[in-house]
Formats: structure tokens, sequence, C-alpha cells
């Protein structure tokens, strides 16, 4: 009997592991303490994977195949992946431990040695559930003397022709990122986002997660995750069918109280397994197809996953273990304990903290240009942030979570991801939200008590990496501008900054 273990982010009856799966096999899935506690998740990420977990077991017993399944709460429960592996082969007597590639390193790592550890053979097979393998982006990346993005997705785009008429992009062009973007309008009228009613299963999880988690940041409630596949399909024609049509014009719009605006929603269940990134893909061009929303949204969608999606994966396991220590800026600063409160008069920090408290979800222009604009700017420490975006958001790994920290918002990577700091002052916060309007602090001031601390904080930035960012050609105007400025003006930025440095060092409020 062969034992095939399916980890919390395997969810899908394709996956490799159980690409020959038999009667008389043994699955294993379990609730370990090891995997859960890793980093404090997120109160509603634990209660989805688990339920998720759950309802996947459900679906392999009712295909007539055997699962051994470990809860949290069993009171055997040794705790550790190695230790229900080790517990469930002498149990039933395997012959074989058979599993798909973890997504992250660390597990990888561990999965690698366990072999000395076991009395069986272990066999570990590729992740398939991406459309770029590992080696295929080894092979993409060598000799290249940057890995852009950009590239990289219109090699995917070719061969999964995707959007393709023959050798040509649909359209005639590759990206559409000219028409999105557009600010915010009044009386937008942004559909819900998917919400499922809990059955027994979930309630059940929601109330393990009470008990065993009741230290985890985040509410647990309201919890109305797809926890399924067929529920997460229904979230996904959701989206094509009621928002897909304005994601490309409003993608980066961020609006009060409007924490889903028209994005998909969808990368918990594509990082867990429940949809697979082909078909939403193939979802997105039939809307294009049959009419259904515009090649501008289409597009984008699609670049996000077939592009950004497979690409970032791509950059953590070419740069992977090294890649964890990466801090070109030499960032040091402590994460300030609003991050976990949302508590700070910086409107757009206390709204993107909220929602993400309340949804472990914030949308991409939040985390990139409202959180993480600012981690970059006042300069905190990699290790920090990372932790934070790892527990914070329910779907979070580490692939695309540590690349997406450190390439793209902190700059730690020195520019393989990014081809300059996406660093920016409270005016682009103002133009892409309405949140400056109830803000203590004015975008428009620009130094003084009442000045939107991301006016000042980014001279400051640019100034205080000077040694490090002249040199980089898309930063060339910056360094102008800030050559132009006189000294009292170098001086008041100085000292605002130094001013909000003490006050955040003091915990004070900001
Ligand atoms: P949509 O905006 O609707 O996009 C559609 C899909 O495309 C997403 O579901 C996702 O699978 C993919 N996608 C979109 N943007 C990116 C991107 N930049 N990189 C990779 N995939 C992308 N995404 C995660 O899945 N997990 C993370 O842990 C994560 N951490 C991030 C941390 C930071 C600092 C930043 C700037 C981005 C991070 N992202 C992460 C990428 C992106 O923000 C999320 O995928 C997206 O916000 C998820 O919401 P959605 O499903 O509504 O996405
Ligand atoms: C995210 C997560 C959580 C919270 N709990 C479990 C768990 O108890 N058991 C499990 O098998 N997987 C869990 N996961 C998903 C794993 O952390 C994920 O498989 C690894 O991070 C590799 O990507
Ligand atoms: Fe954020 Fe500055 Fe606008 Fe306040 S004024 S919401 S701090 S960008």
């Amino acid at each position: 009997m062969k034992l095939r273990l399916i980890l919390g982010d395997q969810l899908s009856l394709s996956t490799s592991s159980l690409s020959d799966v038999a009667s008389d096999d043994l699955i294993l899935m379990c609730e370990v303490r090891q995997e859960a506690t890793y980093v404090k998740y997120h109160k509603k990420k634990i209660a989805f994977v688990f339920s998720a977990m759950r309802h996947f077991a459900r679906e392999l017993r009712d295909r007539g195949l055997q699962v051994r399944y470990v809860t949290y709460d069993d009171p055997n429960n040794s705790g550790s992946l190695l230790g229900e592996i080790k517990k469930a082969i002498n149990l039933h007597q395997c012959d074989e431990l058979v599993l798909a590639r973890p997504g992250e390193h660390r597990l990888q790592s561990e999965f690698d040695v366990l072999a000395d550890d076991l009395s069986v053979p272990v066999v570990m097979r590729e992740d398939d559930r991406f459309l770029c393998s590992t080696d295929d982006f080894v092979r993409w990346a060598v000799g290249r003397k940057q890995l852009r993005m950009e590239y990289f997705y219109r090699e995917m785009r070719r061969k999964y022709s995707i959007l393709m008429d023959a050798e040509e992009p649909i359209g005639g062009q590759w990206n559409y990122d000219a028409e999105n973007r557009k600010p915010p309008t009044n009386g937008m009228d942004i559909p819900e986002t998917y919400k499922s009613d809990p059955d027994g299963i979930t309630q059940d999880v929601i109330a393990l997660v009470e008990t065993y988690f009741p230290d985890h940041f985040g509410d647990l409630f309201p919890f109305h995750f797809a926890v399924t596949r067929d529920q997460a399909l229904a979230a996904l024609d959701e989206f094509i069918a009621r928002r897909l049509r304005l994601f490309g014009d409003y993608q980066d719009v961020m609006i009060e109280g409007e924490p889903w605006m028209y994005h998909s929603h969808i990368a918990l269940y594509l990082n867990c397994g429940l949809l697979n990134p082909l078909e939403c893909i193939s979802r997105a061009e039939a809307a294009y197809h049959d009419g259904t929303a515009p090649l501008n949204a289409v597009e984008g969608f699609i670049r996000q996953i077939l592009g950004w999606r497979e690409y970032v994966r791509g950059i953590y396991w070419l740069k992977m273990p090294d890649y964890k220590a990466a801090n070109f800026l030499e960032a040091e600063r402590a994460l300030p304990e609003f991050y976990w409160t949302g508590d700070t008069m910086m409107n757009c920090m206390r709204q993107c903290i909220t929602e993400t408290k309340q949804n472990a979800y914030a949308h991409h222009i939040q985390r990139l240009m409202v959180l993480g604009n600012f981690a970059l700017l006042v300069g905190l420490d990699p290790d920090e942030v990372n932790e934070w975006y790892l527990l914070v958001y329910a779907d979070a790994y580490e692939w695309v979570e540590l690349p997406s920290v450190l390439g793209m918002i902190l700059f730690a990577d020195g520019g393989l991801l990014a081809s300059k700091p996406y660093a920016a002052s409270g005016s682009y916060i103002n133009k892409m939200s309405n949140y400056c309007g109830s803000c203590t602090y004015k975008p428009t001031v620009k130094n003084g008590p009442k000045a939107c601390p991301f006016n000042y904080l980014y001279w400051d930035f640019v100034a205080r990496n000077d040694v490090k960012l002249r040199g980089n050609p898309r930063m060339g105007f910056m360094y102008k501008s800030l050559d132009r400025m006189n000294d009292e003006k170098r001086q008041a930025i100085q000292d605002d900054s130094g001013r909000f440095f003490n006050a955040l060092q003091a915990n004070e409020k900001v």
C-alpha cells in the first residue's frame, strides 16, 4: 500500500501525487501545529485551509478512496507532518511515500532529507499545478541580463496560445495597461464578493479555530470564503460575469468601505488547489470572445495569472534559499505596532490594515502602494515585513509572498524583480483613492505637522538611499529634483522625517 501525502495547499484531484492513485492506497491529510503556527496566521486563513482540507477529504472518500485524516484536536496528533507520516506508515504498513513537491522551500528541504529518516522510499513528484515548471523558468532565465516579467509573459502567451491571433497578440498589443488604472469616479456600483454559507464542517472548524488560535491576528467572523471546488468555481464565475468587465479600468482604485472592488478574490483558491490557473484564464478569454468583457480587462486579468503569478514563483525557486536574506537597502526599522491594530492617523494605512484584519484580504494596490510603499519609505526590516504579509492574507504562501515583498515592495533584491523601487508620495494615493478626504493629514501639504507623511518620507527615502539608487537610470529624474531643492527644503524634509521616526520609535500615534 502506498501512502500519498496531500498538503493543505494541494487540494486538487489532478495533483501529481494522485495521478495513479489506487483504491487500496492510503491518502494522508493532517492538520498540524507545525503548519498552522509556523507564523501566527490570520484566523480566517486557518479556518479556510482546514475547512477546504476537510471538504477535499470528503470528496476523496466519496470517490471510494481511503483517507487518513488527522484533525487538529485529535489527542494523538503529534503536531508535525513527519510525526504523522511515520505513524501512518507504521500503522498501515505502507511501502512507499508519494507526494507532490511542497510549495515552500522550508518544507521541500525537510522532505529532501526525509528519506533518510523513513523506512520506506520517498517519491517526490513535480508540482504540476503551475503553467511554467521550475525547470522551464530556469531555461528562460539563463543568460538573460534582466529577468523582466513582461518578456516572460509574452512567451507564456505564445506557449499557451492565449489571446493570440496566429503569431500576434489579439488587438495588436501585448499589454493594455495604458487603458487601465483610471481614478475613482462617483457613484460606482461595485458588486459584492462571493459569499458561501458555512456548512457543518466549516462551523466545526470555526469553533476549533476559536478554541486553539485565540491569540492569532484577524477577525474570524464573518466567514464566507468558498471551501469546495464547486464553490470556488461559482466564485470564479461570479467574477467573470459581474466584475471582470471593469477589472482593468479600476484595477488600482481604492475606496473607503469597498475592500473588494472589481478584483477576482480567487488567489486563495488558486494557491490551495481548488482552482487551476488555466481554467481561470480560459474563462476570462471566453468572456472576451463572447463580448462579456473588453480586451483591456481580460488581458489585464490574464497577465496577473499567466504572467505575474508564474513569474514570481519562478523567481522564488530560482533564487531560494539565499533570496530570503536579501536586504539591498539595509533596512532595519521595526514594524510599527499599528500594522497589527490599524491605530494610526494616516487614513490610508488605517483603512488597508482594518480591511486586512477583517477579511484576510487587501487588493494589490493596497498591498503595494499603501502598506508596501510605507514599509519601503520608512525602511522596515524585510524579515518583519515578510512575516506580516505571510500571516495576514488568506492567499499567502512563501513562494508568492517573498518575491512580492522583497522584490516588489522593498527593493531588497536590488532590482532583480522591479527595475526601480515602487516609491510614491501622497499624491499617488490621493489620485487613486478617496482616503485622503477624511485624513488628519493633507496630501497637498509637503512639510510641517499637517503634511501627509508620505510626502516628506518619500524625499527622505530618496536622499537616504542616494549611494545605492542614484545610479539607477529610472531614478535619474528623482535625483535631479532632489539636487534642485534648496537647503531650507532639504532641512524641512529631514526635520519632519526625524520627528516622524522618533514618534514611531516611541510608539506614539502617528
Ligand atoms: P486579482 O487582482 O483579481 O488578480 C487575479 C489573480 O492574479 C490573483 O488571484 C493572483 O492569483 C494573480 N496575481 C495578481 N497579481 C499578482 C502578483 N503581483 N503576483 C502574483 N500573482 C498575482 N498574491 C498571492 O497570491 N499571495 C500572496 O501572498 C501575495 N502577497 C503579496 C504581497 C505583496 C507585498 C504584494 C504587492 C502582492 C502580493 N500578492 C500576493 C499579489 C496580489 O496582490 C494578490 O495575488 C492579489 O491581490 C489577490 O487578490 P485577487 O485574487 O483579488 O487578485
Ligand atoms: C497553510 C496551512 C495551514 C494553516 N495548515 C496546514 C496544515 O495543518 N496541514 C497541512 O498539510 N497544510 C497546512 N497549510 C498549508 C501548508 O502550510 C503548505 O502546504 C506549505 O506551506 C507548503 O506550501
Ligand atoms: Fe494617506 Fe497621506 Fe492621504 Fe492621509 S493624506 S490618507 S496619510 S496619503
